[in-house]
């Protein structure tokens, strides 16, 4: 890979940012400018990500580069054991610019505040122009977001996904919602079945080149949490893109109707598996959304599903971004509900008799995957009841997912999950007992556990922390109106009753190693 001083641009693309009409790389002169790509150990490690998404992203990045230099362009690439590297991208900023002479700098705005903080800092040692472009990897820009939210008191994603719609034209009819019906979520919650089959999705078997990251990957982050043997991510658009196809044909049509449910052993089961693709820039994600909304209008999907799917993406995953970039820094440092206290060691491994806890334990190890309603109401759930500290629950995620960039994490994690923002994502702590779990998975029969006890020996764990949770936050949780009903049975128990399940509840969290920080 060439690194011949160029007196042109340049153009900087980072390890999530793939796509072919990456903004950094457009006017590009191939005869003038170099891309710089690092593979760098401050990226690697800021938190010990799972091997798997290392992997992923070295994979990605090398094809990436592969793929330019095939193009005519030159690729100034630096690899992880390179030994003049700096270890972070401002130092190998700083690094190509020397050599490079260059008369200006491009770069894409970067994902998470983190790398944009420390390279706005970098560009005030640097006398040489730096322009940032937006982030072409999302529909609505920080800046369009911004606008939406002026003046709203509640940011509701439901009001930001309808204009979402009208923006972009998908699933719409003039200016009205295909079927008269904007949200079919009432569809999209069963549980699962009797003899209900996921299809097996093949995924992508890694290349000859992918093997070979693995292989640096495990000598190198042998520390680092997961197992690679399972390695079946796609690293190249042609891959994504495959995967795509895949999930158009074969699981879509089942994903309103089966995305909520969980059964024992099952990774993809109905889920599409293209966060990684969408994040890293490998699939744009309004054309995604145009092929499923081309599978309705053919007749091959329901609308249930492909307005569920479309909603997770122009919806959701715009939104979380759009909240992540107006709140933050602030936002990282919310803990509405003081939690306090250490995220049990069984989430690392997997050691514990909780039979659906065990079970997505032992996915992410395997696959560094979940689908929602795993993150959000077995381990995020589990988590919130326990009381864990938002710090402690945060590193988690961003270590097990390969899609985990804190972008999306943390919005999902402290919005979502577990009300550390106080509501600004969600309008309700997402809080179960077993018997949600019970109602959307095939767990409970295989657990030692009993899903119906609340006090006993045995008594499945989720139960009296679900109760010890909305006793213990009352003062600030019982006036949401969504959570008038349980608060209106908790009223109806005996102050009796309450202290055993407090005292349960205290027992159960310091079994689990949920210790006071
Ligand atoms: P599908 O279920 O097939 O959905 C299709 C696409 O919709 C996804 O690829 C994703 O891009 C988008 N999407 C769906 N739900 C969400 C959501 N809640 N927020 C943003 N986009 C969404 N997603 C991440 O990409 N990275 C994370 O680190 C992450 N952390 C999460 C933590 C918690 C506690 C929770 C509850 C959710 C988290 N999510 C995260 C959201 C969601 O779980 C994943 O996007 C999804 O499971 C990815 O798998 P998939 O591609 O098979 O999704
Ligand atoms: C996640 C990641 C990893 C593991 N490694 C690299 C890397 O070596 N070089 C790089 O350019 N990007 C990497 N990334 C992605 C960055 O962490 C990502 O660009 C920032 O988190 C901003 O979103
Ligand atoms: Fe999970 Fe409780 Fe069901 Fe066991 S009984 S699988 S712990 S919800």
């Amino acid at each position: 890979m060439v690194c011949n001083p160029s007196g042109g641009v340049l153009r900087l693309v980072l390890g999530d940012q793939l796509g072919a009409n990456l903004s950094a790389l457009e006017g590009l002169n191939p005869a003038a400018d170099t891309v710089l790509m690092a593979e760098v150990a401050d990226e690697a490690t800021y938190v010990l990500h799972h091997k798997q998404k290392i992997a992923l992203i070295f994979a990605a990045m090398r094809a990436h580069a592969r793929a330019l230099e095939a193009g005519g362009v030159r690729v100034r690439y630096i690899r992880i054991d390179d030994a003049g590297s700096t270890g972070s991208i401002a130092g190998e900023l700083g690094r190509a610019i020397e050599a490079l002479a260059p008369t200006r700098v491009v770069r894409t705005a970067c994902g998470e505040w983190r790398l944009e903080a420390a390279l706005e800092a970098f560009a005030q040692t640097q006398s040489i122009p730096i322009e940032v472009r937006e982030d072409s990897r999302f529909l609505c820009s920080r800046a369009d977001f911004a606008r939406w939210s002026e003046g709203r008191r509640d940011l509701t994603m439901e009001w930001f996904y309808r204009d979402m719609r009208r923006r972009t034209g998908l699933l719409m009819d003039g200016d009205q919602p295909v079927g008269g019906v904007w949200n079919l979520d009432r569809d999209n919650r069963n549980g699962p079945a009797r003899h209900l089959r996921p299809p097996t999705n093949p995924r992508t078997p890694p290349s000859h080149a992918t093997r070979q990251v693995i292989a640096e990957v495990e000598a190198r982050f042998a520390d680092h949490f997961g197992g690679l043997e399972q390695f079946a991510w796609a690293t190249t658009a042609a891959e994504a893109q495959a995967e795509f196809d895949w999930f158009l044909d074969h699981a879509l049509p089942g994903f309103g109707q089966w995305q909520d449910t969980m059964l024992l052993g099952e990774t993809w089961m109905w889920h599409a598996g293209i966060s990684t693709s969408l994040h890293l820039g490998l699939l744009d994600p309004l054309e995604v959304c145009r092929a499923a909304e081309a599978r309705w209008r053919d007749g091959r999907a329901p609308l249930n599903a492909v307005e569920g799917f479309i909603r997770q993406i122009i919806g959701w995953r715009e939104f979380v971004r759009g909240v992540y970039w107006l709140k933050m820094p602030e936002y990282a440092l919310r803990n509405a509900l003081q939690a306090d206290r250490r995220l049990p060691w069984f989430y690392w491994s997997g050691e514990t008799d909780m039979a659906c806890v065990a079970d997505v334990v032992a996915q992410v190890r395997d696959h560094a995957y979940a689908h929602h309603i795993q993150r959000l109401m077995v381990t995020g759930n589990l988590a919130m009841l326990l009381g864990v500290a938002p710090a402690e629950i945060n590193d988690w995620y961003m270590v097990v997912f390969a899609d985990a960039f804190e972008w999306v994490e943390l919005p999902n994690t402290h919005g979502m999950a577990t009300f550390a923002d106080g509501g600004i994502v969600g309008s309700k702590p997402y809080a179960a007992g077993g018997a949600y779990i019970n109602r959307m998975s095939n767990a409970c029969g295989s657990c030692r556990y009993d899903v119906k006890g609340r006090l006993q020996d045995d008594a499945c764990p989720f139960n009296a922390l679900y109760w010890d949770f909305l006793d213990r936050n009352a003062p600030r949780l019982a006036g949401l109106h969504r959570l008038q009903m349980p608060y209106k049975t908790l009223s109806r128990m005996t102050p009796e009753e309450r202290q055993r399940i407090r005292a349960k509840a205290e027992a159960t969290r310091l079994a689990m190693g949920a210790a006071p920080l």
